[in-house]
């Protein structure tokens, strides 16, 4: 599986009850909403090391991450975690996160390729599934 490429986004379905879930409020959301309805995303795949840059208008995230290690990065929200990515599948890797202050729902993320080479981004928080499907630039 290789993940690499320039990604683009196609569809999004939840992601402001993400938000709502994580507590963001009602004016950061709808900013955070606009912005993440087109984001760039760069990912760059040697072996079982990721390197995934998400950019938006408002706020650009980069992780590189090795599947298996853990690693810190921060929630949908911004919340400094440290996570753990595995193998779900052989195309399909799952992240557990724990936030390093505080509580709230519990937040993991999975991104998987398609047979037909589409991506789909899934981000959990409690009950609350946002799905985003991407396809290549
Ligand atoms: C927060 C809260 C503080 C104010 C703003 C936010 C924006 C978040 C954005 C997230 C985009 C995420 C994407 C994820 C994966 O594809 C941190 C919610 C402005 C824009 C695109
Ligand atoms: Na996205």
């Amino acid at each position: 599986t290789d993940f690499s490429g320039k990604w683009k986004m196609k569809s999004s379905e939840n992601f402001e009850d993400l938000l709502k879930v994580l507590g963001v409020n009602v004016f950061l959301r709808k900013i955070a909403v606009r912005a993440a309805s087109s984001p760039a995303v760069e990912i760059t795949q040697q072996d079982e090391s990721l390197s995934i840059k998400t950019s938006t208008s408002v706020r650009t995230t980069h992780v590189s991450f090795t599947v298996g290690q853990s690693f810190n990065e921060a929630t949908v929200d911004g919340r400094p975690c440290t996570s753990f990515p595995k193998w779900e599948t052989d195309s399909k890797i799952s992240c557990e996160q724990t936030v390093q202050k505080g509580d709230g729902p519990k937040t993991a993320w999975t991104r998987e390729l398609t047979n037909d080479g589409e991506l789909i981004l899934t981000m959990i928080a409690g009950e609350v599934v946002c799905t985003r499907l991407y396809e290549r630039e």
